[in-house]
């Protein structure tokens, strides 16, 4: 019901042409707003997301022990020492300095807590650091823009946006890098978090045991749009990735409509030199934007909006009311009927 309630909460605002700031608190109502995906830390849905949980149940009972040891002595002696009626003032307890037995226990108790902590902690680290075996792993290169992320998988030939399709059962294999300042790619359900710097590159290994979709998350304050900056983790059964990736490789970019060759006009005109559309002959592939070959398969725009008409001329209209600060500009200069046709054409890019 509240969902419900913050759902209709979106539209309405939508119909007040997007009011600046509050839209922005909307779209993160809307981008919670589904039930059927994951991300939490605590409903791990691979190997390394289960081996860092078992971290967190280990360190979390750790803390929780001492903490009650802390607070049971505190109140113990509070509670056992307290003046009592008829006590004189100035009367000082019996001063004890130093006892062989406290000081070792003191001191050898946390020494053991900590190893017990830093024994998996450094196993687990260096485990899910190591490359994983070569026949099996899908390699997937991955680019940190403000506020998007590039997905390459160098040996399928294949490049996609925000949304990361992966076979279940095999290991990914993340090199990151990022075109601009620090970024952090989070799946919680699956792993990480992993920094993603500009000029250098760093793994992350991720497998999904099940199907479905995964959230992710930039999780280092990269600007205005850092907390909008979402990304997907599609898992597939291993026929249904063949197919996502023959789909992708063989796009449908041919518009069958008078709008639609319209639309593939104007996009030719306003939109090629930061995006690329394969199979659509233009001679320009942006790069400056996200790829948006086979767009219509996409499950958002720009990770904060489902992916529909009416979000899509929201979008054009006004990208920088959506996600504040982010390198696409509004294109409100254009006339509905553009807009209209742009639409359509890129929905029937499949
Ligand atoms: C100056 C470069 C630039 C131009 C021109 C441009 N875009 Fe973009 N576009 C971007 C960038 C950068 C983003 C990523 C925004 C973000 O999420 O931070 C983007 C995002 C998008 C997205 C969301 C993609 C996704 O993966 O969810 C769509 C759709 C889109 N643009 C369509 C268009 C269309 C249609 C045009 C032409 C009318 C256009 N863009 C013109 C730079 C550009
Ligand atoms: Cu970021």
């Amino acid at each position: 019901m509240k969902k419900q309630g913050r759902q209709n909460a979106v539209v309405s605002s939508r119909k007040n042409k997007y009011r600046r700031g509050l839209s922005g608190l909307a779209l993160i109502a809307l981008s919670t707003g589904c039930a059927n995906q994951s991300i939490s830390v605590l409903d791990p849905a691979g190997p390394v997301g289960r081996e860092q949980l078992s971290l967190i149940k280990l360190s979390t009972g750790i803390m929780t022990f001492v903490v009650l040891v802390v607070a049971i002595l505190y109140l113990y002696v509070v509670i056992r020492y307290r003046e009592r009626p008829g006590q004189e003032n100035d009367q000082i307890p019996e001063q004890v300095e130093g006892n062989k037995k406290l000081e070792v226990l003191w001191t050898v108790v946390p020494i053991l807590l900590l190893v017990i902590l830093a024994i998996p902690t450094i196993a687990t680290t260096f485990h899910q650091a190591k490359k994983p075996e070569e026949a099996n792993t899908v390699r997937v290169h991955v680019t940190a823009y403000q506020y998007w992320w590039a997905f390459d998988y160098p040996e399928l030939d294949i490049t996609t946006a925000n949304e990361v399709h992966i076979p279940v059962g095999r290991p990914i294999e993340l090199m990151m890098k990022s075109h601009d300042v620090i970024h952090a790619f989070w799946v919680p359900s699956l792993g990480g978090k992993q920094d993603v710097n500009p000029g250098r590159t760093d793994r992350l290994v991720l497998q999904a045991d099940k199907p479905g979709i995964f959230e992710g998350k930039c999780t280092e304050l990269c600007g205005a749009s850092h907390a909008l900056m979402n990304f997907r983790v599609i898992a597939h059964p291993a026929k249904e990735f063949d197919q996502w990736v023959a789909s992708q490789k063989n796009p449908v970019s041919t518009p069958t409509t008078k709008t639609g060759t319209d639309g593939q006009k104007w996009v030719g005109q306003n939109c090629i030199g930061c995006h690329a559309i394969e199979n659509a002959g233009y001679r320009i592939k942006g790069k400056t934007g996200p790829n948006l070959t086979a767009f219509s398969k996409r499950t958002r725009i720009a990770g904060v909006l489902d992916n529909n008409e009416q979000n899509l001329k929201a979008w054009l209209k006004d990208t920088q009311g959506i996600k504040p600060g982010n390198r696409m500009p509004a294109f409100d200069h254009l006339t509905n009927e553009q807009i209209d046709a742009i639409t359509q054409y890129l929905l029937q890019l499949k």
